[in-house]
C-alpha cells in the first residue's frame, strides 16, 4: 500500500487556472502583446512563474532583459495575489476535503507539491493550511515541473522513499515529473489523458478512490 499522497495545488485541491489566465492576460494587454491566447495559458500550467513569462513573451516583438523579467513576473503576480483576496473554504475542488479525511483515517500522510510561491496563502485561505505532514512549493525549489524536484522535496519531508508516494497532478509537466522522480502518478483534469499516468480520474470527486487497488 502507498504511504503518502502528494498533491499538486492549483487544478487539483483548488483551482485559480482562470485568476493565473485573467493576470498574465491582463500583463499581456499592458506590454502589447495581442496574441496571447487560453491555448498558450493551457502550456503554463504546473509551470513556475518565470516560465510561465516566457510563454507570454514568446509573442512580444520586445527583448526584456533578465531584470526587465523578475519586474513583469512581479507585476503579474500582484494582478493575480489581488484576485485571490476572496479565495475562500468555498473555492475548494469538490470532494477534497472527504479524499483527505479518507486518507487519514487509512495512516496514508499527505503533501503539498505545489510550483506556487503562493502556495501558504492559498492553503490558508482554503482553510487547509493545518491539514498536510509536508508542503513543498516553489520557494523550496531551484528546478520547475517537470523536474521531479518539488515532489522529491515532499517525500524527503515526509521522510519517505518517492516510490511509497503517489502524486496527484493536472498538468503534463506534473506528470512527467512525478514519473521521472520515481513515484504512481495520477492524471486528473487536463492531464487525465497523459501517456505516463498510472491511474485516470476526471477529477477527485469522481475518482472512485475507495475501491482503488492503490489503498487497499
Ligand atoms: P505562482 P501548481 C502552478 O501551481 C500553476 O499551475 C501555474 O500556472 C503557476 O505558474 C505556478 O503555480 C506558479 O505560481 O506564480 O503563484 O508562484 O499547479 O503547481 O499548484
Ligand atoms: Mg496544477
Amino acid at each position: 500500500m502507498v504511504k503518502a499522497v502528494i498533491f499538486d495545488l492549483d487544478g487539483v485541491l483548488v483551482t485559480t487556472d482562470e485568476l493565473h489566465y485573467l493576470a498574465w492576460k491582463a500583463l499581456a494587454d499592458e506590454l502589447g502583446i495581442s496574441q496571447f491566447t487560453r491555448q498558450d495559458n493551457v502550456r503554463q500550467r504546473g509551470v513556475s512563474r518565470m516560465a510561465s513569462l516566457e510563454v507570454v513573451l514568446e509573442k512580444a516583438d520586445t527583448k526584456y532583459s533578465d531584470a526587465q523579467k523578475i519586474e513583469l513576473a512581479d507585476r503579474k503576480n500582484a494582478i493575480y495575489v489581488k484576485s485571490l483576496e476572496s479565495l475562500s473554504p468555498n473555492d475548494l475542488l469538490s470532494g477534497v476535503k472527504e479524499f483527505i479525511f479518507f486518507l487519514k483515517e487509512k495512516g496514508i500522510k499527505t503533501a503539498v507539491g505545489s510550483a506556487s510561491k503562493n502556495t501558504l496563502m492559498i492553503l490558508e485561505k482554503t482553510g487547509l493550511a493545518n491539514e498536510f505532514d509536508a508542503i513543498s512549493c516553489g520557494l523550496d525549489t531551484t528546478k520547475s515541473k517537470p523536474d521531479p524536484e518539488v515532489f522529491l522535496i515532499a517525500a524527503q519531508k515526509l521522510g519517505l522513499d518517492p516510490c511509497e508516494c503517489v502524486v496527484i497532478e493536472d498538468s503534463d509537466a506534473g506528470i512527467q515529473a512525478a514519473k521521472d522522480g520515481g513515484m504512481t502518478a495520477v492524471a486528473v483534469g487536463a492531464a487525465r489523458n497523459h501517456p505516463l499516468a498510472d491511474y485516470r480520474a476526471e477529477s477527485i470527486e469522481e475518482w472512485d478512490y475507495r475501491n482503488s487497488d492503490l489503498f487497499m
